[in-house]
């Protein structure tokens, strides 16, 4: 007779009313860090996953979707980009992205250096953007680099946990904060572009409105955009600022060989329902 063990699922609360669940095969490592609890698990259907503090970061299947459109999307709309920063960015996807372009520098801002090492083991594929020797990563804050950072770059990625949801939210909170963004605004270059993730507008859309209010008022140029993130609840979105520089225009090719971007997803993600553009949002507030 084959012994039967019992279904194990890992489920994230979206909502005091809504959550989402995968079914796990094998815990493979779990502990709770100087700033979060750090998990990785080995699922049926999305491969490895890393959760932080409850809430999924990364799946070995669909990350290519958000890394891919957060990066390329940016880097395509700065004609040139030398220098690149990264706050967050701890499992290495966005670096990985950014690397496959002429780039002269990339700085990773990850405040949780157990975060790295986690995923330099469980997800190679994805830390691998850290193998490239024009990333350098300091374990600090990224409020308090961004805020005392006398350098200048063409690209500022915020590839941070959430910054809204259930508590514990953790250590990304703050960089939804109005001073954030104008040390953000102060380090960009002239043509440089800015581009946030900024959680599901399915849930979180009262946040997302306060928070698109807090970067116009920032920036002279502000664009929202809704990714597709099947482990993210179905969709994501992410928020793009500027000078002056149009984000939703790409001005130069993306490299080839990628899964998701292209040129005219690049536009089609400034798309919106209408109860989400940013006119009607705008109009609102
Ligand atoms: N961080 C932004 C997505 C967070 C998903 N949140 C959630 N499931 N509650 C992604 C980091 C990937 N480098």
């Amino acid at each position: 007779m084959t012994q039967q063990f019992p279904e194990l699922w890992y489920t994230e609360k979206y909502t005091q009313h809504f959550n989402s669940s995968i079914r796990i095969k094998e815990k493979l490592f779990s502990k709770k860090s100087k700033f979060q609890l750090i998990e990785v698990f080995d699922t049926y259907e999305f491969g490895k996953v890393l959760y932080l503090n409850n809430a999924l970061m990364v799946t070995e299947r669909d990350e290519f979707f958000y890394h891919e459109l957060i990066v390329h999307t940016a880097m395509t709309a700065c004609a040139e980009a030398k220098n690149v920063l990264i706050i967050g960015g701890g499992d290495g996807g966005v670096a990985r992205e950014v690397c496959k372009y002429p780039v002269e520098k990339v700085k990773v801002i990850e405040i949780d250096p157990e975060v790295i090492e986690v995923c330099k083991k469980y997800f190679p594929e994805i830390a691998k953007g850290f193998e490239d020797k024009r990333v350098e990563v300091l374990n600090q804050d990224g409020f308090e680099y961004v805020k005392n950072c006398k350098e200048t770059y063409d690209v500022i990625i915020i590839d941070s946990s959430d910054m809204v949801g259930p508590p514990p939210i953790g250590p990304a909170e703050i960089l939804s904060s109005r001073e954030f963004m104008e040390n953000c605004k102060k380090i960009l270059s002239e043509e440089g572009i800015f581009v946030a993730q900024s959680e599901t507008p399915i849930f979180y859309f009262e946040f997302i409105k306060e928070y698109l209010k807090r970067v116009k008022s920032v920036f002279p140029v502000v664009k929202y955009a809704v990714i597709p993130a099947p482990s993210y609840g179905g969709i994501w979105s992410l928020t793009f600022a500027s000078k002056g520089n149009d984000p939703s225009e790409p001005k130069r090719e993306a490299p080839s060989g990628l899964k998701c971007y292209n040129k005219e997803l690049h536009k089609a993600i400034f798309s919106l329902p209408n109860i989400w553009r940013m006119d009607e949002i705008s109009n609102r507030i």
